[in-house]
């Protein structure tokens, strides 16, 4: 089924320059950024968004730290979205996270993991709405149609100033 899911390269990996190497790995497995931004995080976003963390002992030093400096946020979207990206992100301890996986190659603080990812379709729903607007959302099919429309209308006009008309056909993945 095809999903959206709510990701955000926290700020140590944007500091450390990680970004590009985490959209890289997204991407090249096929999934596909719907909707992004650069946000800096004030403490009442960074506590509706830990809610089910409030209470613990390191909330505090949590909520504190996702707001030092932006964060990359993005809908991430793609056939069964939500696991793959888990998948991809790796164990909440990076000491314990897979080789392979975002953490396991990039992080040792389980604080300072690096990325956030939804973890259900009722978190990615949830933190969708808390972090972007419906006129910020997009879906990739609908990029896909657009940018096909344009290529066709591009190559309609440029074969009406020949006398000749050939119609090509663009596959996009
Ligand atoms: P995940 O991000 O893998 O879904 P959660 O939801 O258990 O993990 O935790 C949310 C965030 O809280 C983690 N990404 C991490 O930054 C922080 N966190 C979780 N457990 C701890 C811990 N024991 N000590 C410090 N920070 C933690």
């Amino acid at each position: 089924m095809v999903e959206k899911t709510f990701v955000m390269i926290k700020p140590d990996g944007v500091t450390r320059g990680l970004s590009g190497e985490i959209i890289h790995r997204l991407e090249r497995k096929g999934l596909k950024i719907v909707s992004t931004k650069m946000i800096q995080l004030d403490e009442k976003l960074a506590k509706e968004h830990y809610k089910e963390h409030q209470g613990k002992e390191f909330f505090n030093s949590l909520v504190e730290f996702i707001t030092t400096s932006p964060s990359l946020a993005m809908v991430i979207e793609g056939e069964d979205a939500i696991s793959v990206v888990r998948t991809l992100v790796g164990a909440t301890n990076p000491k314990e996270a897979q080789p392979g996986t975002i953490r396991g190659d990039f992080g040792l603080k389980t604080q300072n993991n690096i990325v956030h990812a939804s973890d259900s379709q009722d978190s990615a729903k949830r933190e969708i709405s808390l972090f972007f607007d419906r006129s910020e959302e997009h879906t990739s099919e609908l990029q896909s149609h657009s940018f096909i429309s344009y290529a066709v209308f591009c190559l309609k006009k440029k074969n009406q100033k020949k006398s000749t008309q050939k119609l090509y056909f663009f596959s996009i993945s």
